[in-house]
């Protein structure tokens, strides 16, 4: 096993990380920017770094810096987290080259997933079903008459996009041209790439997708589905473990789907294998993330199975211990996603210091949270301060107990999201499971304000992210895991909110 681990990341999954190898008896090494200096993760290390300022692009990015501190601790092992540079290949072979375990899967994986038609075209090769769509094509108006053929709606994806960056839905044929022009541009800007391609655009899908776990022997298994339907601006908000959309038949065959698709990557480490399910129940392969993921704690509680220290194991050499066979669906998991935001105000970030904290306990409840009482929220990054996760018998069982979880939650000092999933646990349809990516769009949770001062809050606040994410999202660098505010979205989308 490892002798030291640096763990490049920060919040909630920095200490989630660290408590897996307190468990395994590895010491830890954490970094911090100046803003982070009083941070949870640091509290909980052996050994803290500091690596710059606030910024992300002058901290928790600068390779050389999170290098420079692995060799002068002794580190033989760089755990990414998610976000950040968890999926930056030539942050893995960086790691490689001075003799330091990446703490996930190969450079070349990474790559080959992060390119969106490489990845289709492999799955393809093995048989996994994928969205009909495009090559990528260079000139316009060839593209546009491959999207003619295809028949409206079709989406405009750029090749190195994920997360809803450099996408276009177009629905009808005078839409085309101008929608693939902004798609390039946005492409550019967002990735130094506009390569871009065509897929049929499916309505109302749901998103399911495959934990895999792979060691570096070739053996790979996948530990069951996630269901991420409810999304807010392509952020997960709440997901679930089993999902009420597959039946055995099918969870068997897209689990098979999945292990093939990490086997044609030559994948090893954990690793999620995304699908788009229409209402016909037919599934594609969308994108497979090549990190550990927010979520991955619900599996975790419908399969007992660590996966963060299934990763340090993997990365040490370590053979599988758990066959296909021993993976047991055990009840029903639910996350909440916990942000400072302000949900009665469009979701507007809610920095600032947390007077009162009481986590919420008791039977089947799990808190993994980046915070504590008299800690200042900065304004630097990604929001989202825990992740309230319930385990039931049940799915009844386990929304009840998420429930009670919601409303033991006391934090005071700033705003958070928890009214806003007290609504959807108590939404009809939610609790019907009759969920799609387009659900909070439809079901209108929370009422947005009109008011022209807090309008004007939105306006102020989006454009100052907008400053900060220009800065920090460097080209070529994987940008951080989209669990932030998108407020500088609505400058763009919703018109409404800035005339
Ligand atoms: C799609 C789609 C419908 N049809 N592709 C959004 C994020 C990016 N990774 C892919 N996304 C989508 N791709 C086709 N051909 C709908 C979405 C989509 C979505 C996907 C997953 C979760 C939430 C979503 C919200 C809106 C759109």
């Amino acid at each position: 096993m490892f002798k030291k681990v640096l763990i490049a990341n920060r919040g909630e999954i920095a200490v989630r990380l660290i408590r897996a190898c307190r468990e395994l008896e590895i010491p830890t090494v954490a970094i911090y920017s100046e803003a982070d200096r009083n941070s949870l993760h640091v509290r909980c290390a052996d050994e803290a770094y500091c690596v710059g300022p606030p910024p992300s692009a002058q901290s928790y990015l600068v390779i050389d810096k999170i290098l420079e501190v692995a060799e002068k601790t002794g580190t033989d092992a760089i755990h990414p987290g998610y976000g950040f540079l968890a999926e930056n290949p030539e942050f893995a072979k960086l790691c490689k080259d001075h003799n330091i375990t990446f703490v996930g899967p190969s450079a070349e994986a990474i790559e080959m997933m992060g390119h969106k038609t490489v990845a289709r075209k492999t799955m393809q090769n093995v048989g996994v079903p994928v969205v009909p769509g495009t090559e990528t094509v260079d000139d316009d108006d060839v593209l546009a008459s491959r999207a003619k053929e295809m028949s409206f709606p079709v989406m405009i994806k750029a090749v190195a996009g994920g997360g809803g960056k450099g996408m276009r839905i177009v629905r009808e044929e005078k839409e085309i041209k101008e929608a693939i022009r902004a798609a390039r541009s946005e492409a550019k800007s967002s990735f130094g790439d506009d390569t871009v391609y065509v897929e049929k655009y499916l309505e109302e899908p749901r998103h399911i997708e495959f934990q895999i776990l792979a060691d570096r022997h070739g053996n790979v298994i996948h530990l069951l589905e996630r269901e991420c339907s409810i999304q807010r601006r392509h952020q997960k908000v709440i997901e679930e473990a089993p999902s009420m959309a597959l039946d055995d038949d099918l969870r068997e065959k897209m689990g098979k789907a999945a292990v093939d698709a990490a086997k044609a990557a030559r994948y090893w480490s954990a690793g999620t294998v995304e699908f788009l399910v229409d209402r016909e129940k037919n599934y594609y392969f969308l994108e497979m993330n090549t990190r550990l993921q927010v979520e991955h704690p619900v599996t975790e509680m419908i399969t007992g199975i660590d996966i963060a220290k299934e990763m340090f194991k993997i990365a040490a050499g370590e053979k599988l211990s758990i066959s296909q066979e021993d993976v047991k669906m055990n009840g029903w998991a639910m996350e909440c996603r916990i942000y400072a935001e302000d949900p009665f105000n469009n979701f507007l970030p809610s920095p600032g210091k947390i007077l009162t904290l009481r986590e919420p306990s008791g039977p089947g409840v799990r808190d993994d949270s980046g915070v504590f009482a008299g800690y200042e929220v900065p304004l630097h990054y990604d929001p989202m301060i825990s992740k309230l996760c319930t385990w039931g018998g049940t799915r009844t069982e386990s929304i009840q107990r998420m429930k009670r979880a919601l409303g033991e939650y006391v934090i005071k000092g700033i705003k958070t999201t928890i009214p806003f999933h007290q609504r959807v646990m108590n939404n009809e349809k939610f609790l019907a499971g009759n969920i799609h990516t387009g659900f909070i769009e439809d079901e209108c949770i929370m009422e947005t304000s009109d008011d022209s001062e807090d309008l004007m809050n939105v306006a102020l606040v989006a454009a100052a992210l907008h400053l900060q994410r220009k800065s920090r999202e460097g080209v070529g660098t994987a940008g951080p895991e989209k669990t932030g505010t998108d407020a500088w979205k609505m400058m763009g989308r919703r018109s409404r909110w800035v005339t």
